[in-house]
């Protein structure tokens, strides 16, 4: 089998989900690796799956990004899940993730891997990091992004405005089952929440899921949001 590009959505500690899905999806050597963010937090192998990552490829998450923020905060000062977190990790580890980018670029498919998303008509390299990592509903031109459970009636989720030219594969956004828009594709499909972890594998495009072994992380507030038509996110 020729290189293949896989990328794999919100890990959350779900290590043994990450390498379920590794082994389902038949990865060599030969393939590239790439996590969408979203390594930590919430679910039970946190040091494992940077681990993981680190043996492959990786963009940035919210989640990292907040433990590179709150790096050198009291304890006291952290929720307790974030404390677990970063007791669970050693000091190259946030090394690593403070060299992780933004968003990778993958040309031969026309693709850009990032966290979360971006704003319409602005090229990927001049996207505000708040948007890479955090956007969901918005509306444009405004910059602000709602999560879905708060976002007024007039905000639609990003891929409702993003025209490419690049195809954006994202997590961050939990969606029933994988995304698919002329122009994104979202592959988090909530396994800490204890439904599946999702890959895509480039160049066919086709996704590869495992169901989760538990629900590390539940009470999640369900909000049903208009996405293309058909699909609901839960945030
Ligand atoms: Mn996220």
């Amino acid at each position: 089998m020729s290189a293949r590009t896989i990328v794999i959505g919100d890990l959350h500690g779900c290590y043994h989900e990450a390498l379920e899905l590794l082994a389902k999806v038949g990865a060599t050597r030969s393939d590239r690796v790439i996590f969408a963010g979203d390594l930590v937090d919430r679910g039970p192998q946190q040091r494992e799956c940077v681990e993981l990552a680190m043996q492959h490829e990786a963009v940035l998450g919210n989640h990292e990004e907040k433990h590179l923020q709150q790096r050198h905060r009291a304890d006291e000062k952290l929720l307790p899940d974030h404390l677990e977190t970063r007791r669970a990790l050693e000091p190259h580890h946030f090394d690593w993730m403070g060299r992780l980018p933004h968003y990778l670029r993958l040309p031969e498919h026309n693709a850009v891997v990032v966290h979360a998303g971006l704003m319409p008509g602005i090229p990927v390299e001049s996207q505000d990091p708040y948007h890479l990592l955090h956007a969901q509903c918005i509306q444009p031109p405004t910059k602000k992004s709602y999560w879905p459970s708060k976002a007024p009636q007039s905000a639609t989720f990003w891929t409702h405005h993003w025209r490419g030219p690049e195809r954006i594969i994202f997590g961050h956004t939990v969606f029933d089952r994988p995304l698919v828009t002329e122009h994104a594709v979202g592959i988090d499909t909530g396994c800490v929440y204890g439904r599946s972890l999702t890959a895509v594998v480039l160049p066919s495009w086709e996704f590869v899921s495992v169901p989760a072994r538990s629900t590390y992380r539940g009470g999640k507030t369900v909000a049903r949001i208009p996405v293309h038509g058909d699909v609901c996110a839960f945030s």
